[in-house]
């Protein structure tokens, strides 16, 4: 890991006092400590190369509906992804309600933190890894979409989608 090269590496090149260089190992220690997270620093790396990148955006009253009514939306509601490699997704919210992407089949049920400032979303990032192939529907199980009674959430494209799976 480069934070753990870099680290050493500006141990080695700074001049510290008795606190610095302290201060210096504990940094490098809880470094150290956050590559035995992704087991083996080599298999870490790897790991972080085999990774799956999805970006969701999700904004309020922002889908038309064939109800003619506008709705709250993930963008894109659906994504694919590949068996047995991690996912990060992130999600970029710019309504003022949370929201969640919940699928129970895939043992996710994760909370969209909702933005703070009109403009400027709050973003979520979380990492999960799908073991199993097939299209798996998601919800936000969070109660929204309140004009229209949270449609939204039981409709496929709006506050609710399908996560494919294909195989390695
Ligand atoms: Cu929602």
């Amino acid at each position: 890991m480069a934070t753990l090269f870099d680290g050493l590496k500006g141990l080695a090149s700074r001049k510290l006092d008795r606190r610095g260089v302290l201060a210096g190992l504990v940094g490098t220690s809880a470094v150290a400590l956050a590559a035995c997270g992704g087991i083996a620093q080599s298999k870490a790396s790897a790991g972080a190369a085999n990774e799956q990148q999805v970006y969701l955006t999700v904004m309020g009253s922002i889908k038309m509906g064939p109800d003619g009514k506008m709705h709250d939306a993930f963008t894109p509601a659906d994504f694919s992804v590949v068996q047995n490699r991690p996912v990060k997704v992130t999600v970029y919210s710019y309504d003022d309600a949370p929201h969640s992407i919940t699928a129970p089949a895939l043992k996710l049920n994760q909370v969209i933190a909702p933005r703070k400032t009109k403009g400027t979303p709050a973003v979520t990032t979380f990492t999960f890894t799908p073991t199993q192939t097939g299209k798996f529907l998601w919800n936000c199980d969070l109660p929204c979409d309140g004009d229209a009674n949270g449609w939204a959430m039981q409709n496929p494209g709006y506050m609710s989608g399908y996560i494919t799976v294909t195989p390695a």
